[in-house]
């Protein structure tokens, strides 16, 4: 029990609404509050704003969705006067944007930072929110909004004697704010997922030799990533009406982008290989929407997978290190695809090697070294870039009781079980922005975080509207919803890779496929059906009594 639980001081402070982050969605979600006229209040654990990209500030850390689509789509200036100066944004930029549009819309005076939120307990007299914070405080609330992020719970790997390494270990998903200079150090880097692909190759040009352990051989696509011209923004902002509805309405991810009509195998094999070899030289994402069913047939997605194994080996010069780099376990992106800038071409230079840790896994890390089949690699600093206990880690670190006590933790235990991915049935009042059970991050994380944040606020205005207390997920509502979601992803490949997705990246978590996969234009329309027959699948409880909402808060019915 922390000082804080152990001693909360009492309650002074009330507001609306409480909201837990203040990354892309903590922010949106506040300035959408206040332009509707609720109190509310921020609790961030950063020092700052841009959640994410806050913490991931590793050596290539860079956004994989390009930057005129990853952005804020609520403020037509915000959208028109921004200047992405790259097709992918880098994460400093990233965060300049997160900070500039802290500052644009004066975000800031709200949000508290370097503040946790330890507890949330729901109050069944006062039909409210208790929360205590970190710093001891403990502030009421009608409601909780949980913007606590997907990939913000930075893992550190179970490897044996981790913690006995004598020189600088560093976790991607929690880097420091200095600069960190590998000039003339052997580097470990332990991970090759989408953080390990983007860092290698700008760590490999610093360091004096870099190793990379592979334990599981990812697909990669060339980003291609270059400077923007003013023309490409400018196509894009006169474009923008269109870009965004198409984005919301139509694609499966939230990116506009030409759809295929046609699978796989319906082209003979020179226009498929053709296809895949455009695509391959524009780069990106785009990849994977060659066809339309790579997500689904195996025989289709073993053509692309084939195309992309090729490459690694035509880039690759040793002939062992490209059959180790080709991936062999999983149809390509049913593991979320990676998008990288000379990732393989890296394996060429003479001060980085590979250590297969999948045959012969790490046997203990020394003092001076990583051990791997009796023998000792040694490094000088070591880079984890083993990932998250994503979607609910961050969830799970908040001790939330419902009425009756019951905490969210135990309700999870077998897994995350939500309606709509953004109520948990049980706990009244308490909202999840790209929770599980939504698109989420399978989507441009952005058009998701805005739907939901504009989802929740009507919800907001209509109970203000008709004097209701509490919104709550009804049980079978969201039974049903947990069974759709799986049928849903087990009528893809994604579930035959032992991807985070599914937890499995994490001993002990439960394999559910957590994300919705029936795509944000379907899940946007699912969710707007709901609002217009009256919430239905919630249960909405009225006030016993006026409560002056807008005007101060939570207050405890006389
Ligand atoms: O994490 P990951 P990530 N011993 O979980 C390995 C987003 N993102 O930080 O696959 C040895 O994907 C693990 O091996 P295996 C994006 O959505 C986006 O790279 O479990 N190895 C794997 O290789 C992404 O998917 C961007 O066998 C261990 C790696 O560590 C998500 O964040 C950039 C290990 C972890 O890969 C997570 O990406 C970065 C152990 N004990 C991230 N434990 C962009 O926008 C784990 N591994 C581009």
């Amino acid at each position: 029990m922390s000082p804080a639980q152990a001693n909360p001081s009492p309650t002074t402070e009330s507001y609306n609404v409480i909201v837990v982050g203040a990354g892309f969605a903590g922010m949106y979600m506040l300035h959408r509050l206040r332009g509707l006229g609720f109190s509310a209040r921020v609790y961030e654990q950063g020092g700052g704003v841009g959640g994410t990209w806050y913490w991931n500030r590793y050596p290539g850390a860079r956004c994989d969705v390009e930057s005129m689509q990853y952005s804020y789509s609520f403020s037509e200036e915000l959208q028109q006067e921004w200047d992405w100066s790259e097709r992918y944004a880098s994460q400093p930029e990233i965060l300049k944007y997160a900070n500039h549009v802290a500052d644009r819309f004066d975000l800031r005076r709200d949000i508290q930072f370097n503040t946790n939120v330890e507890r949330a307990v729901f109050d069944e007299r006062a039909r409210c929110w208790a929360v205590t914070t970190s710093d001891g405080t403990t502030v009421q609330a009608q409601f909780v909004v949980l913007a606590t992020g997907c990939l913000s719970n930075a893992r550190k790997p179970d490897i044996k004697g981790l913690d006995n390494f004598k020189g600088p270990v560093y976790h991607t998903g929690n880097w420091p704010h200095e600069d960190v200079d590998f000039t003339g150090l052997r580097v470990g880097l332990i991970g090759t997922g989408s953080s390990g692909i983007q860092s290698a190759p700008v760590i490999a040009e610093q360091a004096k030799h870099l190793t990379v352990f592979q334990r599981t051989a990812n697909f990669s696509i060339p980003a291609r990533n270059a400077a923007l011209t003013g023309e490409e923004r400018n196509t894009f902002r006169k474009n923008y009406p269109e870009i965004r509805r198409f984005a919301r309405e139509v694609a499966r991810n939230g990116i506009f982008a030409e759809q295929p009509d046609r699978g796989a195998l319906d082209d003979s094999d020179d226009v498929r290989r053709e296809k895949y070899a455009a695509r391959w030289e524009r780069g990106g994402l785009t990849f994977m929407y060659a066809y339309n069913n790579l997500g689904l047939a195996l025989s289709a997605n073993d053509t692309a997978a084939n195309f992309v194994r090729g490459k690694i080996g035509e880039i690759v010069t040793d002939p062992e290190t490209a059959k180790l780099l080709q991936p062999d376990n999983h149809p390509i992106g049913t593991k979320r695809i990676c998008i990288d800038t000379d990732y393989f071409a890296t394996f060429n230079r003479p001060n980085v090697s590979l250590v297969d840790i999948k045959s012969n896994p790490i046997q203990e890390i020394t003092a001076h070294a990583v051990r791997v089949g009796g023998e000792d690699q040694e490094v000088d600093a070591l880079v984890l870039a083993t990932g998250f206990d994503a979607m609910t880690g961050s969830v799970a670190k908040i001790d939330i009781r419902g009425p009756g006590g019951q905490t969210l933790n135990r309700k999870w235990a077998e897994g995350p079980k939500t309606y709509l991915g953004l109520m948990s049935a049980g706990f009244p009042n308490l909202f999840i922005i790209t929770g599980p059970g939504s698109p989420s991050v399978l989507s441009n994380m952005i058009v998701s975080i805005e739907q939901h944040v504009d989802w929740i606020a009507d919800s907001l205005v209509h109970m203000r509207k008709q004097g209701l207390a509490t919104m709550e997920a009804d049980g079978e509502a969201e039974d049903k919803w947990v069974v759709h979601v799986n049928e849903v992803a087990h009528g893809t490949l994604y579930p035959q890779a032992n991807s985070w997705y599914m937890g499995a990246n994490i001993p002990g978590k439960p394999r559910i496929f957590m994300p919705y996969i029936g795509g944000v234009g379907v899940y946007r329309r699912i969710c707007d059906e709901v609002a217009a027959k009256g919430y239905e699948g919630f249960v909405m409880e009225a006030e016993a009594q006026p409560r002056r909402l807008g005007a101060g808060g939570c207050m405890t019915p006389a």
